[in-house]
C-alpha cells in the first residue's frame, strides 16, 4: 500500500535537546528502504517545518505550559498532513519527534473518521493537563487534549472541541502515571491497561480484549500511537524518559503484529527517539527493527468507504 512518511522534529514537547534528531537518523539507518522491502511504496513527504524559539522564550505564551503556541500550530500543520493523506487513501506514518506531536496525529485522522479509536502504546498515559502536568512537557499533554481536557489552544487544534471519545481510547503499558492522569483515567472510564494489569490478566488476553472491543462497536479507523518508552528502560537507552517494568522486544512484536495485522489501523505515530541520549545507535537500530516488523504486518488497507 502506499505510504504517506511525514517527520515531525520537534523537542518542545519533551523540552530535551535530542529528540529532534529522531527523524534524520532513522532516514540515515534507510527507514524509507525498510518500508519499501516490505513491499509499500513510500512518499517521502519529508519533515514539517519546527519555527526556531530560543530556551528564553518557552514560557512566552502560558507560565505552565512550554511553547504553547509552537505545539499548536504545529500539530494544526500536522492534523492537515493527516488528514490529506487518509482523504488520498495513503497510509500516514509520522515519526517524531517528542509525543507532542500525537495531538496533531489524532486531530487529522479525527476529521477523517467518523467514529476513530485510539491505541495509546507507552510508559506514559499523556493525558496531563496544565493543572496535573508536574513538567509542563506538553508531550505529556496530548492525548488529554485529543479527549478535549485542557488548554483550549491545545483541545482546539484543527477544529475545535474532542477528537475521540473516552470510551474509544485504550491505553497499552502504561506504568508511570501522574495522580492527575490517574485520577482523568477512571472519570472518563478510560480503556487503561497498566502494566500492572498486564502482568495480571496476561499480553494475550489483553490484546484479545483490545481488539475485540474494537471489533464490537462501529468504530472506523483505529491511530496506533506508539511511544517507545513503552519498552522496558534496558531496551531503550536513546528515549528521555524511560522507565522500567515496561515489554520486551517480543512483546513489543506481539502488540504491533496483532494490531496491525486486524487491517482496522488507519495512521500511526512513532515517537521518542533521542538519538543523542543513545548508546552505540542500539536504540535507533531497535526502531529500524520495529518499523521493519510494522510494515511487514500493515497489510491490505481498506478504506472506511472500500
Ligand atoms: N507524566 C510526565 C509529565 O507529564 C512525564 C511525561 C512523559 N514522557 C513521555 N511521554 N515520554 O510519554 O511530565
Ligand atoms: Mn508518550
Ligand atoms: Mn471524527
Ligand atoms: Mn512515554
Amino acid at each position: 500500500m502506499d505510504i504517506n512518511l511525514l517527520t515531525v522534529p520537534i523537542m518542545y514537547g519533551c523540552d530535551r535537546n535530542g529528540a529532534q534528531y529522531g527523524p534524520k537518523k532513522l532516514r540515515e539507518k534507510n527507514v524509507v528502504k525498510t518500508i519499501e522491502n516490505q513491499n509499500h511504496k513510500v512518499y517521502d513527504f519529508g519533515s514539517l517545518f519546527i519555527p526556531e524559539i530560543s530556551e528564553s522564550e518557552k514560557y512566552a505564551d502560558h507560565d505552565h505550559i512550554k511553547y504553547l503556541k509552537s505545539i499548536t500550530n504545529i500539530n494544526n500543520n500536522l492534523a492537515h498532513l493527516v488528514y490529506n493523506s487518509l482523504n488520498s487513501e495513503n497510509f500516514p506514518f509520522i515519526i517524531g519527534g517528542d509525543h507532542a506531536l500525537g495531538l496533531g496525529s489524532i486531530s487529522g485522522a479525527s476529521k477523517y473518521f467518523e467514529n476513530l479509536a485510539v491505541i495509546w502504546v507507552d510508559a506514559h498515559g499523556d493525558i496531563n493537563t496544565e493543572e496535573t502536568s508536574p513538567s509542563g512537557n506538553s508531550h505529556g499533554m496530548p492525548l488529554a487534549a485529543a479527549l478535549g481536557v485542557g488548554n483550549p489552544l491545545l483541545t482546539n487544534v484543527y477544529f475545535d472541541g474532542p477528537k475521540v471519545k473516552p470510551e474509544n481510547v485504550y491505553i497499552i503499558g502504561a506504568r508511570d502515571l501522574d495522580e492527575g492522569e490517574i485520577k482523568l483515567a477512571k472519570d472518563l472510564d478510560l480503556n487503561l491497561y497498566t502494566m500492572d494489569k498486564i502482568n495480571k490478566i496476561g499480553l494475550d488476553a489483553v490484546m484479545n480484549e483490545v481488539i475485540n472491543s474494537i471489533k464490537s462497536t462501529n468504530i472506523d479507523g483505529v491511530h496506533l500511537s506508539f511511544d517507545i518508552d513503552a519498552l522496558d528502560k534496558s531496551l531503550v537507552p536513546g528515549t528521555g524518559t524511560p522507565v522500567e517494568g515496561g515489554f520486551s522486544l517480543e512483546e513489543t512484536k506481539k502488540i504491533l503484529k496483532d494490531l496491525l495485522s486486524t487491517n482496522f489501523v488507519k495512521s500511526m505515530d512513532f515517537v521518542e527517539l533521542n538519538p543523542l541520549l543513545d548508546e552505540n545507535d542500539t536504540t535507533a537500530d531497535l526502531c529500524i527493527d520495529l518499523i521493519n516488523w510494522t510494515f511487514k504486518y500493515l497489510n491490505n488497507f481498506l478504506l472506511k468507504n472500500a
